[in-house]
């Protein structure tokens, strides 16, 4: 059984002279198990990656078949007693050292440098596993993970692809059922529905803003009716396999739109696509937030009227970790440098209260020459 993620795990662990990587959780909380496992197990359950020779996780009875039919981790042991569980885990890792150094999934320096994303061990289980391996010496996952979320391998790219594709037939299902008289929820979930059908789920919570709803970045989609004369963002994402798309539209509803619109527009996707055109292996992040803000300014926007980030890593979460294109200062991961293997959402937007707003986004793979446009946003102002 070959298994790139975990070959690239193992190297890691060989690398900084850590002898496994070991991940305990329950309930959803660590969303790094499915991410190994290719299955969602809900009871405790253990995974271990040895730096050398097999990975193996320890299920309950009930869902070790599931986690094997998954074939992603060798060995699946299954236990029905607690007990059970603890003489099993033991048994593995000082097989693997008998004072073992253990990577577990937190983060060091959390309220600093952030890592919310991979800080999923629990304090409980922390404490458990200090008994459980009184002898063991408990290191930080961060740089593991770091390495095995933001650069994808052939078969992420080929996941998140089939995310991206889903997602645009979403989007155009929702743009085709726009009309005067219907709500912003109403439209979500023709959306959504596309999405189910095809094995999806949202990502996040589907995002229709309409009318002066759509000055707001985030607003939360609800019952207002949608009206001839306004612009509508409608922003979504689909997760398939654990691996997920963030897309972004804005439309107008009537013929023609007024000039701010038609100006709001077309100043947001210059800078989207010259944004996108900077991006490549060895950019610094904050480069292509700089690209699409400076665009903006030029076409006199104010600084308020985009006032958020150019774009952020995509992976097995929305905001995932890596490199963020925002403002230099603003964060040290813009910073970071683009990587072949990224992905990254490109999503300049123009804001004004009362009136509307504009958003072009779209996900983009990061590769050894340059990048690749995973989505496909329209390239003028679709009027409905
Ligand atoms: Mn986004």
């Amino acid at each position: 059984m070959s298994n790139l993620r975990i070959e690239k795990a193992q190297q890691y662990l060989r690398d900084h002279g850590i002898d496994l990587w070991l991940i305990v959780t329950a309930e959803g909380k660590d969303i790094h198990s499915p991410f190994l496992l290719g299955a969602r197990c809900f009871g405790r359950h253990a995974i271990i990656i040895p730096k050398d020779g097999s990975s193996v996780a320890i299920c309950t009875l009930m869902e070790a078949p599931m986690a094997r039919k998954a074939k992603q981790i060798e060995e699946i042991l299954s236990y029905k007693k607690s007990e059970e569980f603890i003489e099993k885990l033991r048994e593995i890792v000082y097989k693997i050292s008998k004072k073992p150094v253990i990577a577990l999934n937190y983060v060091e320096n959390l309220y600093k440098e952030g890592g919310e994303a991979i800080n999923t061990l629990t304090h409980g289980d922390y404490l458990a596993l200090r008994k459980i391996f009184p002898d063991a010496t408990f290191v930080s996952a961060q740089g593991l993970l770091e390495n095995l979320r933001t650069i994808k391998t052939p078969e992420d790219v080929k996941l998140h692809e089939k995310a991206v594709e889903i997602a645009l037939g979403a989007m155009e299902k929702a743009v085709e059922s726009i009309k005067p008289g219907i709500t912003e929820a109403e439209v979500a979930a023709e959306a959504e529905h596309f999405m189910r059908k095809r094995g999806a789920t949202p990502s996040f919570p589907i995002i229709v803003a309409s009318g002066p709803n759509s000055a707001d970045p985030h607003h939360e989609t609800g019952e207002r009716k949608i009206q001839e004369g306004d612009l509508v963002i409608i922003d979504l994402g689909a997760e398939y396999k654990l691996r997920v798309s963030d897309i972004t539209w804005t439309v107008y509803v009537g013929e023609n739109p007024p000039e701010l619109f038609q100006r709001m527009f077309n100043a947001a996707l210059e800078a989207q696509r010259k944004a996108i055109n900077a991006i490549g292996p060895g950019v610094e992040a904050w480069k292509i937030d700089k690209v699409a803000r400076d665009i903006i300014l030029k076409h006199g926007f104010k600084e308020e009227e985009f006032p958020h980030s150019t774009g952020h890593p995509i992976g097995i979460d929305v905001h995932d970790i890596g490199p963020l294109l925002g403002e230099r200062g603003k964060s040290k991961r813009a910073e970071m440098k683009l990587l072949p293997g990224m992905i990254v959402t490109v999503e300049p937007g123009i804001y004004i209260q009362g009136k509307g707003g504009v958003r072009i986004e779209d996900d983009v793979l990061v590769t050894e020459k340059g990048h690749r446009v995973l989505s496909r946003t329209p390239d003028k102002l679709i009027c409905i």
